[in-house]
């Protein structure tokens, strides 16, 4: 179902046009009350009025996390504080949170484009949402919360954690979407499987997961024990939370719809930061088009993927592809780079082996060393001691990353598991 019929099939020259006035109107607004950016165009020696169209975009510096640190808590805001209705914030890696406010019209933007993403993973009005996001300064739970309400879902706000509560009202008030991460609903799975639930006596049909990474794989694993179809959902706080992006129920696996007259992407390379073709993978970066509160023109978010038109699709709008990893959490083990997920590819192609993994980094002197820890799957664990099973994936690893790991193989449980919130799939034990 397409929530916003007129704007999801904008034909692409009214869209552009559309985008092109919005920022027009954007880039003088940030410049008459944002000083910080005020100085930021006149160091580059640029005019508000030079930026005309998103092509024009290129001339400008991005803005990053670190900008938003050096402006904590509300440097960067270009309205009064006091105009603000809501603040959210997410935790870094280091140091202070980021911090993002919200006027009215902000919080109507964010519920507009997280109806439009649930209705895309299959929501109806009337339909009950189990929403298993933590509720919090995290956008994820107030941020499905609203945007449900808005396409007049019946939204139970659950919050994270406590599976046993989740299970028990899943099935008693007869949700038909879940919306967790990834991971989370990864544990749900598994504990349906584990208690030898019988999921006829659920109504589930549609999970939408997001703020974190995630593979095929995983989707397989939840679509086939929770007996949903998964789409995913894609968002960061500093842009506006979920549903910056969302996948169609009936897409999948083709990417995720950038609502982009709100949010003009780009993707650049990750070094010389110039912008790069459709298709070519490079860090994502936003311009928020209509946001009050903290608008950004060119956000560099981190996030790894490319960019597309999908002419066969419902929506004129482009389409992301799954995120492969964040530039900052990509590893360098001996000069090689590699995000996690490359692993885990690898992995899912060994059918004794589970989902359930985590890297362990170390160094011994000067080498980094990575170990493997990997579950042997529920069906396989007589071969825990197989070290055959170890040997192969090791082997596979060496040939597809090249690089040497050292792979254990786990009994089922022994893998931190999600409790509610994003997983660490990665234990970086250098200093
Ligand atoms: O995670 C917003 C969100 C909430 C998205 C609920 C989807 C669902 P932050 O905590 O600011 O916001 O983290 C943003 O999480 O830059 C990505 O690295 C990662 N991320 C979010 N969604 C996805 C996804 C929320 N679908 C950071 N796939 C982003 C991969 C994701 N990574």
């Amino acid at each position: 179902m397409l929530f916003n019929p007129t704007i999801e099939t904008m034909p692409l020259p009214r869209l552009r046009a559309l985008q092109n006035e919005r920022l027009r109107n954007l880039v003088q607004r940030v410049y008459r009350q944002v000083p910080w950016y005020r100085h930021k165009f006149d160091a580059a020696g640029l005019a508000p009025t030079d930026i005309r169209t998103v092509e024009d975009l290129r001339r400008l510096p991005f803005t990053t996390k670190n900008d938003l640190r050096d402006n904590y808590p509300f440097g960067l805001l270009a309205t009064p504080r006091t105009e603000l209705v809501r603040i959210h914030a997410s935790s870094g890696t280091t140091g202070k949170p980021t911090v993002v406010g919200y006027t009215p019209a902000d919080i109507d933007l964010f519920s507009e484009v997280v109806a439009r993403s649930l209705a895309a993973a299959g929501g109806k009005p009337g339909m009950i949402l189990h929403n298993a996001y933590g509720y919090g300064l995290f956008t994820g739970g107030l941020g499905l919360h609203y945007g449900g309400e808005k396409l007049g879902m019946t939204v139970v706000p659950v919050s994270g954690g406590m599976t046993d509560r989740q299970l028990l009202l899943l099935r008693d008030f007869g949700a038909e979407m879940i919306c967790c991460t990834p991971s989370y609903a990864q544990t749900l799975a598994e504990e349906v499987n584990k208690r030898g639930i019988d999921l006829a006596e659920f109504s589930l049909r549609y999970a939408v997961l997001g703020a974190e990474p995630w593979t095929e794989t995983m989707r397989a694993y939840v679509e086939q024990g929770l007996s949903v179809s998964a789409t995913n959902i894609y968002g960061l706080s500093e842009i506006i939370g979920p549903g910056v992006s969302q996948e169609d129920v009936d897409e999948r696996g083709s990417g995720s719809y950038v609502w982009e007259d709100h949010f003009f992407p780009e993707v650049v390379d990750k070094n010389t930061g110039e912008p790069l073709p459709e298709g070519r993978e490079g860090v994502l970066v936003f311009t928020t088009l209509t946001k009050e509160a903290m608008p950004l023109l060119r956000y560099w978010t981190n996030d790894i993927c490319s960019l597309h038109y999908d002419r066969g699709g419902k929506r004129t709008h482009i389409k992301m592809s799954a995120i492969t990893g964040r530039a900052d959490d990509m590893l360098i083990i001996r000069g090689v780079n590699l995000f996690h997920t490359q692993v885990e590819a690898l992995i899912s192609d060994i059918p004794e082996l589970s989902a359930h993994y985590q890297l362990v980094v170390t160094r011994s002197g000067t080498l980094d060393e990575v170990e493997v820890r990997v579950e042997i799957s529920e069906l396989h664990q007589q071969m825990l001691e197989q070290q055959h099973i170890a040997t192969h994936l090791q082997r596979k690893i060496k040939d597809n990353i090249g690089i040497s790991m050292r792979v254990t193989l786990h009994a089922v449980g022994d893998i931190p598991r999600s409790e509610g919130g994003k997983l660490k799939r990665i234990l970086d034990l250098r200093g």
